[in-house]
């Protein structure tokens, strides 16, 4: 029912994309995705190039479905990445937190498709002109590094700006989210948060028990003053970090507060003093299932979700 151009580009059976994040996309959560009809998304992260190699040949030994590796081009490793991805033939790229330009060619003559995360207009129409696949538009509702459009703004400008398929990212957590994004345009869906609380996925227990119990205004930003601003859950860390913006503390001592704080709370379970980065949606999502059970929910959710809306009535259901 919901098969679309997203589905055709990426051989895959549904059009939905785990988000690429960092030091929780290993490949053991990409595996899952994949094996369950998405595509699932390795994340380099700051990663070193070997590190990333190693999740990529861990990824092929478990699975022969198609999958992708997300590199964040603030890594100083990012030219690395790069040829290690042209190396070990990944099918998919999704690029974040920058313009992924100056690869574009090298990916094109491996025959990789690139689909990269974008938060306005403008970039994507940049993009497309240089031959991107598809793009992945971002709204400020996402977890992580983010942008100032909302998805609801987002999306159906950068679907009446592009030609190629539009995957839309930020707020998406169930069905009804799906359905939305589909509504205003999008070819597919990215949802990182969601994929979060899985099974496979392996953050702590910790920064998935505090996803449960977060509420619809506990995913605060932190360094709006830096440039770089970043959306994640609100606690000790996020209440000195803004207290600190508030008065007027530079760039680089902001910088070396905030380093290594979401290693601290993905793999030590720190949810106190690390960064536990996640969406708005963070509030919708209660349980912990397997990324199955999330796509299939998802899908069927969303059918039976059209079929209520094509059957309103003034306030009543028809037949
Ligand atoms: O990249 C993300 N989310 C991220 S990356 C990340 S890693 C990190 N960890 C700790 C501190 C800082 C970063 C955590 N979350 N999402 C995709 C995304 N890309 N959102 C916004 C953008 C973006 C922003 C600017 C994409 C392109 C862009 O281009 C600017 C330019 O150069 O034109």
């Amino acid at each position: 029912m919901f098969t679309t151009r997203v589905c055709k580009l990426l051989n895959i059976k549904y059009p939905i994309i785990q988000g690429g994040m960092a030091w929780v996309a290993t490949h053991e959560l990409a595996v899952a995705v994949s094996e369950a009809g998405g595509l699932g998304i390795i994340a380099a992260g700051a990663s070193p190039p070997e590190v990333v190699r190693e999740e990529i040949r861990n990824f092929k030994r478990k699975s022969n479905k198609p999958f992708g590796v997300n590199i964040m081009l603030m890594s100083p490793y990012a030219e690395d990445i790069v040829g290690i991805i042209c190396e070990e033939r990944v099918p998919v790229v999704t690029t974040g937190a920058g313009n992924p330009g100056k690869y574009i060619n090298k990916f094109k003559e491996y025959n990789i498709k690139v689909i990269p995360v974008v938060p306005t207009v403008s970039l994507a129409k940049r993009l497309e002109r240089i031959g991107v696949d598809a793009i992945i538009a971002e709204g400020t509702e996402a977890g992580g590094h983010i942008g100032e459009m909302t998805t609801m703004a987002l999306i159906p400008q950068i679907v009446d700006a592009v030609d190629i398929p539009v995957i839309a990212a930020g707020g998406i957590g169930d069905g009804r989210g799906f359905l939305a994004a589909l509504s205003l345009g999008a070819e597919g869906v990215q949802m990182g948060t969601r994929f979060v609380c899985s099974i496979e996925c392996m953050a702590h227990i910790n920064y998935k028990e505090r996803i449960i119990k977060s509420k619809d205004r506990d995913a605060v930003v932190i360094g709006r003053s830096t440039g770089r601003p970043i959306r994640t859950l609100k606690n000790e860390f996020t209440r000195e970090y803004l207290e600190l913006e508030r008065k007027g503390t530079s760039f680089e001592e902001l910088e070396r507060l905030g380093a290594g704080r979401l290693k601290l709370a993905v793999k030590d379970g720190d949810i106190a003093t690390g960064s536990v980065m996640a969406g708005q949606i963070a509030g919708l999502i209660d349980d912990i299932k397997t990324c199955k059970e999330i796509i299939e929910d998802i899908i069927s959710s969303a059918e039976l979700q059209l079929k209520y809306i094509t059957s309103m009535k003034g306030g009543e259901l028809d037949g």
